[in-house]
């Protein structure tokens, strides 16, 4: 389909010329057939390179504000009118081979909204709340401070960590579209690492510790054949480019550079926000111009959407003021009704998200025809 279209209108030059940090497929790539990885990338820099902006939200398809698991259903669909072109997973669960995430997203039908996804054109993002490997808690317990340590040191917390790694790559090596190829995603692991509330944030292992534990896993994905991922690197909000890249793995694991920054406090926390995202978005987008990566907002929102006019009004001008890729809002959780990033029908925001899908610089997935 549109990825075709776009891949045979590249000479094999130009493809080389992309900066590659996904394993060895530019390599494999022939004229008109590209490896999956690649092929996403340069779908991702035509969307970039057009100042547009893929609209994503967590979860959609799957549930959303007081309904859930009714097949053909999306928030998104009902209030801007169509399913949003990146579609954000999480794959916390995997690690151990449960059937479900940790929100009680079953894999199983995960895997097929991601080929649904994929076969609408659009494209699927994944964070990973997973479970540690010293005692299994979950990502926000971290009151043991040496769980990276002990994956990089202690000869059985590493060899634990692995397998789970192995049940990660088991999953991204099974999204397969309806001819059985490879999809292409996006994959963000450890993500929000310059705050302290997961079990590999700033406060919980050194820098190189951090990319030590980046560089293990990625390699152990390559080692298992996962050759369909583009790696994010996503920081939460950030002072200045030292920090962004304190951490920063390396030109040649990371592919796309992006940034999470919420909006806290409604009406009055807006000027707080704007401040903080379009530093952080400024810094993004620049660093990924320098590095050859894509830039992306990798995740927002204002929870409860508790101000009028947020997409439109407050989201949209900094999405233009900053180019970047995609823009991702979290989830609109079934069963707490406060915890919601995006509109649903009857609720807040429906006609700023309606104005927001029609501007010119914004792509749902009907838009992705073209890319
Ligand atoms: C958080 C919240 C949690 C959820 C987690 C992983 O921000 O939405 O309820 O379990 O993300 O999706």
């Amino acid at each position: 389909m549109n990825i075709i279209k776009s891949v045979a209108a590249m000479s094999l030059g130009m493809l080389m010329a992309v900066s590659c940090a996904s394993g060895n497929s530019a390599n494999q790539a022939t004229e008109g057939e590209l490896a999956p990885a690649e092929a996403l990338r340069v779908r991702l820099d035509s969307v970039a390179q057009s100042g547009k902006v893929m609209m994503g939200h967590h979860d959609d398809p799957v549930y959303g504000h007081a309904w859930a698991w009714e097949s053909g259903r999306s928030d998104m669909l009902e209030t801007a009118g169509d399913y949003p072109a990146v579609m954000s997973w999480d794959l916390g669960g995997i690690e151990f081979a449960d059937s479900a995430n940790l929100d009680g997203v079953s894999f199983d039908l995960m895997r097929r909204e991601v080929a649904a996804q994929h076969g609408r054109g659009g494209v699927n993002t994944f964070s990973w709340h997973l479970r540690n490997p010293v005692d299994s808690a979950d990502s926000w317990q971290v009151s043991d401070t040496t769980i990276v340590e002990k994956i990089l040191t202690d000869k059985a917390v590493g060899e634990r960590y692995d397998a789970m790694v192995k049940n990660l790559a088991a999953f991204f090596n099974s999204l397969k579209d309806r001819d059985g190829n490879k999809i292409g995603v996006i994959f963000r692991p450890w993500h929000e690492h310059t705050g302290s509330w997961f079990w590999w944030g700033e406060k919980l292992c050194t820098p190189q510790q951090y990319k030590d534990l980046w560089k293990r896993t990625r390699e152990l994905l390559d080692a298992e054949g996962v050759d369909n991922v583009l790696y994010a690197y996503s920081p939460d909000r950030v002072a200045d480019d030292a920090q962004y890249m304190e951490r920063y793995p390396g030109d040649e694991l990371v592919d796309i550079m992006g940034i999470d920054v919420y909006h806290f406090g409604g009406a009055d926390g807006k000027d707080r926000y704007v401040t903080d995202a379009s530093r952080g978005l400024e810094i993004v987008t620049r660093l990924a111009k320098e590095h050859g990566k894509i830039p992306a907002f990798s995740e927002t929102g204002l929870e409860g959407l508790t101000m009028d006019g947020w997409f439109d009004g407050v989201l949209l001008p900094l999405l233009k003021q900053h180019p970047v890729a995609y823009v991702v809002v979290w989830r609109n959780a079934h069963d707490k009704p406060g915890h919601f990033y995006a509109p649903f029908k009857g609720g807040p925001n429906e006609e700023s998200i309606k104005a927001f899908r029609a501007d010119s610089i914004t792509l749902f997935a009907e838009d992705m025809v073209n890319y």
